[in-house]
């Protein structure tokens, strides 16, 4: 009922009167009153003038389906969401409920307290700064396809961005970089049995309107945010729907049998560590080489003392010779 008075007062221009809502939806006008004093506590600024009745003024910056679904255009992705103000990680929560929900479903969060990155390492994840969320997918592929799930992920926020006037560029596998430092992180897990996918839970981090005191000190050196980099504080509802936008049209291509090669061909194009001198980490053994190319598996070609060798990701750091890229 809450949304359904929102949606109402969204679609009019002027006032609507407490008799007219109640009439519409056919409760009473405490009732409204009390749906009233609950959105403005979400944040929604309503004005109410007696015998006028009430007007929204302005929404809140909050990514809830109501706040998005204008800017969607997606079949699926995106269309059910779990909203939280807070919560220990949007991953965590997804792959909690994945069994029992369809592909699409969206966890959102405003703040992660526990936001995890790949091998346990930790997201920062301050309030409203940022984008954090996760979907959840069941593909029809062979599990060792997973991993280039990572690499259709970054191609949509590299086109998103993209269409907000944001140029990046991806950092195999996982990062999304600007003007040389980090603004979003990717996080694919899976649970499959031999053959075949229960579900993908893909994670997705993006520093939006941090400024430069919300990121840590030891991270400064290599993260940063949309609004550091465009000067500007960027409206986080379109850039979710823009990213689950893009997704979606690359995910209908990977989901029936893999077809990967549109979000390879962007990766590779928007490459941060093509072409550059790489020191590759895999556990606790450290190797130095060229990055090439990305293949048609998403995997990294990478040449060794003259050899080329193929890398996959999982349990690998990239890293620049002089810094983070
Ligand atoms: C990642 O891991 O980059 C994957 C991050 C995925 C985060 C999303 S948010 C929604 C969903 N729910 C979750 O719990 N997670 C996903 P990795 O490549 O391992 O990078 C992690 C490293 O990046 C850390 O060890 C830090 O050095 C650095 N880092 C942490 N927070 C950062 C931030 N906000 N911006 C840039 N770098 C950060």
């Amino acid at each position: 009922m809450k949304n359904k008075i929102l949606n109402l007062l969204k679609e009019s221009d002027d006032f609507l009167s407490g008799e007219k809502i109640s009439e519409v939806f056919g409760v009473t006008r405490a009732a409204i009153w009390k749906y009233i004093n609950s959105l403005k506590e979400d944040g929604y600024e309503i004005e109410s003038i007696s015998r006028k009745g009430y007007r929204l003024l302005s929404s809140p910056d909050i990514l809830t389906y109501e706040e998005i679904k204008d800017k969607l255009k997606t079949e699926f992705v995106g269309r059910k969401v779990y909203y939280y103000d807070s919560i220990d990680s949007t991953n965590k929560m997804a792959k909690d409920i994945a069994h029992n929900e369809k592909e699409g479903v969206i966890v959102v969060a405003e703040e992660q307290l526990e936001g995890r990155g790949r091998l346990g390492r930790h997201w920062e994840s301050p309030k409203k700064k940022g984008i954090y969320f996760s979907i959840i997918l069941k593909p029809q592929v062979p599990p060792m396809k997973v991993a280039k799930l990572t690499l259709l992920g970054a191609a949509a926020v590299y086109q998103a961005l993209d269409e907000i006037g944001i140029n990046s560029q991806i950092k195999w596998p996982n990062d999304i970089v600007v003007n040389g430092k980090k603004v979003c992180g990717i996080l694919t897990e899976m649970s499959s049995e031999l053959n075949m996918i229960n579900h993908v839970v893909m994670g997705i981090g993006v520093n939006v309107n941090l400024e430069e005191n919300d990121i840590l000190e030891d991270l400064q050196h290599k993260a940063t945010s949309l609004k550091i980099e465009s000067k500007g504080k960027v409206d986080r509802k379109k850039l979710l729907a823009a990213i689950l936008n893009k997704f979606e049209n690359l995910y209908i291509l990977f989901k029936d049998g893999g077809e990967t090669s549109q979000a390879i061909e962007i990766c590779r194009e928007n490459s941060a560590v093509i072409d550059k001198e790489v020191q590759v980490f895999s556990g606790s053994s450290k190797r130095v080489g060229k990055a090439l190319d990305i293949n048609e598996e998403g995997e990294l070609l990478v040449e060794f003392d003259g050899k080329i060798e193929t890398v996959f990701s999982g349990e690998i750091s990239i890293r620049g010779i002089d810094g983070y890229i």
